[in-house]
């Protein structure tokens, strides 16, 4: 990684700690649906030493690979994709699911896994993914990978409510033990 990219990178860490999970960390406000005044968030940041430009804050946003944050139309204010623990109605609408969806974790929650669930444990949300790679990724973040397919046509079915983040990944309140299969990897 070069050092522009791993600037970027760090910035775009603290961006998530304070959009998503502690915005007091540097005094910060958010409105109900999560959103920042953009103008707000810069002085902030420049009062924790953390200062950044309009410029600088735009480059993180628009280089971050997951898109984890998005302006409003007119760029006033700025918020998290997904991804919270504090309170925020992201106001997101119900989705028809694809048929199957993938939870990546590791292998020493599997029996947790399947004697409650998939439970959305600090989150707001279970988070699945369309794609077997992006799981993959995403469970390894937590150690061994273990994959794990989502009947999620028939959860759909059977009443479950789907929401998909501008990002792309596909959340849900909890997802029962009878959707739930393990793929060998
Ligand atoms: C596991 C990243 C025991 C679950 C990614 C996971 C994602 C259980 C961990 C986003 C369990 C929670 C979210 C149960 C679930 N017993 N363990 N009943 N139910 N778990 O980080 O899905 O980089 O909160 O399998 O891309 O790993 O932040 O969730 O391993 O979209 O933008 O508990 O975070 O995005 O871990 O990742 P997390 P996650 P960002």
């Amino acid at each position: 990684m070069n050092n522009k990219n791993n600037i970027t990178t760090v910035r775009s860490k603290f961006l998530s700690l304070v959009l998503r999970h502690s915005p007091q960390t540097i005094g910060l406000k958010l409105d109900d649906a999560g959103w920042a005044q953009t103008q707000e968030l810069l002085s902030c940041l420049a009062r924790s030493r953390r200062s950044m430009s309009l410029s600088e804050l735009q480059a993180v946003v628009a280089a971050d690979n997951k898109q984890r944050f998005a302006f409003s139309e007119d760029g006033s204010r700025i918020r998290a994709n997904q991804g919270h623990s504090i309170a925020v109605e992201l106001a997101l609408t119900p989705r028809q699911p694809p048929a199957e969806l993938y939870h990546g974790t590791a292998t020493r929650f599997l029996d947790a896994i399947f004697q409650q669930g998939l439970t959305r444990q600090n989150r707001h949300h279970v988070h699945l993914s369309a794609s077997v790679e992006v799981a993959s990724t995403v469970g390894r973040r937590h150690g061994k990978l273990a994959l794990l397919r989502v009947d999620a046509a028939r959860m759909a079915a059977d009443g479950h409510v789907f929401y998909c983040s501008d990002n792309g990944v596909w959340l849900v309140d909890a997802v029962p033990v009878g959707y739930l299969a393990k793929i060998t990897t």
